[in-house]
């Protein structure tokens, strides 16, 4: 049922001195959008089969922003790949899993998204994700 894990989320404050950082370590930074509905603006840097996502809050009431001022910048979320993002959400929801999202949403790249609440996976905010 899961791929891979697609992408690790990192929460930043500045989304330009953050690509720097990466760049000093001999990575590429591509992929960079705003995603309205999330409230971030995103870049990804690709290292193997997985990506590191920095998301950049887009408004104060971002989940972003508010991640960044309870725990500070870091990581704020990993992304585990499915093929169908719509029969994994139901599975989950029949075990008792805490959803965020009950239907999938657009994410960044035309993916499709879900989140999973930390409260019901041990503190890790979890999001699944279908590439189309
Ligand atoms: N990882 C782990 N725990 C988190 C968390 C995260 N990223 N974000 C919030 N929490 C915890 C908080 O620490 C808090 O725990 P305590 O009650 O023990 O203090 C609890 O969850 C509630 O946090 P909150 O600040 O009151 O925030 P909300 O309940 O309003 O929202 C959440 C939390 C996870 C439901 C919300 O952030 C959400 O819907 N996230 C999914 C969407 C998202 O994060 N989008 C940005 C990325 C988009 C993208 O990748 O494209």
């Amino acid at each position: 049922m899961y791929k891979k894990v697609s992408h690790i989320g990192v929460a930043v404050k500045d989304l330009e001195k953050a690509k720097e950082v990466f760049r000093t370590l001999g990575l590429d930074v591509e992929g960079e959008e705003v995603v309205e509905e999330q409230k971030v603006k995103v870049a990804f840097i690709p290292v193997g089969e997985t990506r590191i996502e920095l998301l950049e809050a887009t408004a104060p009431d971002s989940p972003v922003a508010k991640f960044i001022e309870k725990k500070g910048e870091g990581v704020h979320h990993v992304a585990l790949g499915v093929d169908n993002l719509e029969v994994v959400l139901e599975e989950l929801k029949a075990k008792g899993v805490r959803l965020v999202d009950e239907k999938p949403r657009r994410g960044a790249h035309n993916t499709l998204i879900a989140f999973l609440h930390p409260k019901s996976t041990g503190g890790l905010l979890l999001e699944l994700c279908q590439e189309e």
